[in-house]
């Protein structure tokens, strides 16, 4: 195994990676900001290297300030975490050029899943369903116009460097799409430095489902069962939950065997999360796969009760899975809510400061994923989840109580948070009866 990993990251996911790194018996090393230099989990780590200023540009995206840093502190490899360079094929390739692992996947299936275009056809050539539309980048409008004409309205524009929600467009009828293609396109050039645009038949009010997958270097690749994350708000999940409560067995392992087809056939190693749509008739669409560890990942740690940042470690130090996809099973419901320090009563706009009072919940079935401590001050310059709270309980009945339970004892205070959200949410007798789409929040709250 690693002797030293350096860590790319900050807040709770630089915590959960310095503790996934202590059970194995491997140093972690910690990167910060200036603006994170009093944030106790540095403490936790082996060796702690400041990068530069708040700015996430001049600190968690500065490249090489972090190789540098690597480099001084003698790791052997580089743990991205999410967000910040996680997702950076530049970054993989320029660790690679240092001799230092990259724990994620290889660059060349970072490129090919990042084309969404590409991405899109390599699921068709292993026959992974996909939402009617193009079989290429479109950059012609007339062209465009006969296709959306044939696939019917409403369809969807995507950018194919796109992703997550970013630069996309839904058109109902021919007179509006001219002018929303060229925007689309004009968009997609700014946003992402790349103008190719991509068609898809719109699929209405449909849920989000994304599997879990780990692949090692041997060419073993085993899911982890999914997650529904139906629960978003302008593309920013709330509430993560698994399993699906719609799946029934024979669905859910179409679902998985057609995630594992993918990533199989992009070469992949490492952890990847394939995401669907999946419609009212519960048919599932292929939208797109991350390259990466997610926010959510313990939603699956808890159902099926695998240590997936540990398992990242040893796959990146080129162990192979031992288990077999039959020992990976999964028990009771987990659900996730993800606390940001954000005012509901202000369009939910960040609410940074300084935290006076912090009491987080316990009991049976909670487990808090968090840095933030009493007296903590949450900066302006980054994202404002400061937690996830999460239960596992038998039944979804019983996690939706619990959850409810552990969010009436948590105290935060003097700044607003999603709490209360998160309570309206698992509140409403439609989300109790699981009858929740990715318009659920957005029509309700
Ligand atoms: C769609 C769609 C409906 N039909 N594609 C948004 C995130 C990005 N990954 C793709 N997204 C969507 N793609 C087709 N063909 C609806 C969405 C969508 C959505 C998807 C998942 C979660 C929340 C969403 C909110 C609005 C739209």
């Amino acid at each position: 195994m690693f002797s030293r990993v350096l860590i790319a990251n900050r807040g709770e996911i630089a915590l959960r990676i310095i503790r996934a790194c202590h059970e194995l018996d491997v140093e972690a090393v910690v990167v910060y900001s200036e603006a994170d230099r009093d944030a106790p989990y540095i403490k936790l780590a082996d060796e702690a290297i400041c990068i530069g200023p708040a700015a996430p540009a001049q600190s968690y995206l500065n490249i090489s300030r972090i190789i540098s840093a690597a480099e001084i502190a003698n790791v052997d490899a580089i743990h991205p975490g999410y967000g910040f360079l996680a997702e950076n094929i530049e970054f993989a390739q320029i660790c690679a050029d240092s001799d230092i692992d990259f724990i994620g996947p290889p660059v060349e299936a970072m490129r090919l899943l990042g084309d969404k275009v590409a991405a899109r056809k390599l699921a068709m050539e292993v026959n992974v369903p996909v939402s009617p539309g193009s079989e290429n980048a479109i950059s012609d409008e007339g062209e465009a116009l006969k296709l959306a004409k044939k696939i019917g309205y409403p369809v969807i524009i995507k950018a194919s460097a796109g992703g997550g929600g970013r630069g996309m467009r839904v058109i109902h009828n021919d007179i509006s799409f001219r002018q929303a293609f060229d925007a689309a396109k004009a968009e997609a050039q700014v946003a992402f430095g790349n103008p190719a645009v991509y068609l898809e038949k719109f699929i209405n009010e449909p849920r989000h489902v994304e599997v879990q997958i780990l692949a090692d270097k041997h060419g073993s690749a085993l899911h982890f069962y999914e997650r529904d994350c139906s629960s978003q708000r302008r593309h920013q999940k709330m509430i993560e939950e698994s399993p699906c409560l719609v799946l029934e067995e024979r669905d859910r392992e179409a679902l998985c065997e057609a995630a594992l087809r993918i990533i199989k056939k992009a070469k992949y190693h490492n952890a990847a999360t394939v995401e669907f749509l999946l419609d009212r008739d519960k048919n599932f669409y292929f939208m797109e796969t991350n390259t990466r560890i997610q926010v959510e990942h313990p939603v699956t740690e808890l159902v099926t009760d695998f240590d997936l940042i540990k398992w990242m470690l040893r796959i990146a130090w080129g162990e192979k899975l031992k288990m077999s996809q039959r020992d990976i099973t999964h028990r009771g419901h987990a659900i996730e809510c993800r606390i940001n320090a954000e005012d509901p009563a202000k369009n939910f706009s960040p609410c940074p400061g300084r935290i006076e009072k912090f009491i987080p919940p316990g009991g049976p079935g909670v487990r808090i994923d968090t840095h933030v401590h009493q007296g903590y001050t949450v900066p302006t310059n980054y994202d404002s989840m400061i937690c996830k709270l999460l239960v596992h309980r038998p039944t979804r009945a019983e996690a939706i109580e619990t959850m409810k339970r552990a969010l009436k004892e948590f105290v935060v205070e003097p700044i607003k948070t999603t709490i209360p959200t998160c309570l309206d949410i698992l509140s409403h007798n439609m989300f109790v009866k699981g009858k929740i789409d990715t318009g659920f929040i957005e029509r309700n709250f």
